[in-house]
């Protein structure tokens, strides 16, 4: 609401200045001043350091935002594939930075030195091949590096050795929340269908197929260290990106079909908490909490709990008013911690089974079959009539 303000604030103030310029451009009409529309030399000057103002504006800010904000990017990649892909990240950037310096830095100088001069006349100039050809062969050519190697980075990185020992899992994507579906024992995920989605089946696993059977649904991802993760979206509803910042994948989650992702995580959530940049930008986070919580404490609020890092997978695709909170804890365990957890979980099989024993017992308590209800709902309205021809004998 402030900041509407201050925009309204500063519109209004910059159409009053215009409106003062016009006045006085009015009151001096008739004097002496030079009112040509034809730009004098003093005009083209102004215009031409004007502009190298704007270029050191390009420039301070692009530095400055660099040494502000260049710590707030993600830092160490979590995954093997990550390094890649911050690599090619780092050379875009530095082309990108590059060529804008240097075109930038041309475009300004030119239009500076041939800044209009009376005794100047701008020279007719129809074309040059060789600098056509420069300035096409040039960008072509490094555009097409970084092409090939963006294209040979995708193909590394997307490729999954159908014999390579990897942990399945299906991602199920829905609005707002993730699920995981671990394949089990036989490492095959089970049949699914959205048809099929019935009570705590809630992802619409096939039952009746054999590799069902052993699969294991949770809703805290855990991936071991070191091991390939073959990741599998699905989506329920509309379309979903499944995001690991950390681990630099993304993959859309598309309804209808099956899309598909996978990485080696390199360091453990215990692991990666304890790196050096981790450890300063947590510490950070908790001081700026505990400024909060003093103002907050001061109103009468609670204080903010202090900060861990934990790996995330957020959904990157705006799909729903609760996107922003669509989101699954991801911790990353070494193998054995990885083992022990998973057989600590039971499968879908057995909830399914134990929902339904639970359920049963409730069933044959609480509701009462059809033609009990009806003798049940007679012997009330017999002793309801009872009651009140009693009632009525008593009064008379
Ligand atoms: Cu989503």
């Amino acid at each position: 609401m402030t900041s509407l303000l201050v925009i309204v604030v500063l519109v209004l103030l910059a159409v009053a200045l215009w409106q003062l310029t016009k006045i006085f451009d009015l009151t001096q009409v008739g004097s002496s001043s030079d009112d040509s529309q034809v730009a004098s030399d003093n005009d083209n000057n102004i215009q031409g350091y004007i502009m190298f103002g704007f270029l050191a504006f390009i420039y301070i800010f692009t530095i400055y935002g660099l040494l502000k904000w260049g710590n707030l990017v993600l830092h160490t990649p979590a995954s093997e594939h990550g390094l890649l892909v911050d690599s090619l990240m780092n050379i875009t950037w530095v082309l990108i930075f590059t060529v804008q310096v240097i075109t930038q830095g041309l475009l300004h100088w030119f239009s500076f030195k041939n800044r209009g001069h009376k005794d100047k006349k701008a020279l007719f100039f129809a074309d040059s091949n060789k600098l056509e050809a420069i300035w096409s062969i040039i960008p072509s050519v490094v555009l097409a590096c970084l092409i090939l190697y963006g294209l040979y980075a995708w193909n590394n990185i997307m490729f999954v050795d159908k014999d390579e020992d990897v942990v399945e899992i299906e991602l199920y994507a829905q609005q707002f929340k993730w699920t995981a579906r671990y394949a089990g024992q036989d490492n095959v995920l089970g049949k699914a269908n959205v048809r099929l989605i019935e009570g705590i089946n809630t992802l619409g696993v096939d039952m009746s197929d054999p590799n069902s059977q052993d699969d294991i649904v949770v809703s805290e991802l855990h991936i071991p260290k070191g091991k390939k993760v073959h990741f599998k979206m699905r989506s329920q509803d509309v379309l979903h990106s499944a995001y690991f910042p950390h681990f630099r994948a993304q993959m859309n989650c598309v309804p209808g079909m099956v899309t598909e992702f996978a990485f080696v995580p390199t360091y453990t959530t215990a692991e990666y908490r304890e790196l050096p940049f981790m450890v300063e930008k947590v510490a950070n986070i908790n001081k700026l909490r505990a400024e909060k919580s003093i103002e907050l404490v001061a109103k009468g609020g609670t204080a903010l709990d202090p900060y861990t890092f934990d790996y995330l997978l957020l959904c990157n695709k705006i799909c729903g008013a609760s996107h922003y909170n669509m989101q699954m804890k991801v911790v990353v365990d070494t193998p054995e911690e990885y083992k022990k957890w998973l057989s600590e979980k039971t499968t879908l099989a057995q909830d399914i089974k134990a929902a339904a024993a639970a359920k049963k017992p409730e069933a044959e308590g609480a509701a009462p079959s059809d033609t009990t209800a009806k003798v049940i709902d007679t012997v009330k309205a017999v002793v309801d009539t009872v009651k009140a021809a009693v009632a009525k004998v008593a009064m008379k």
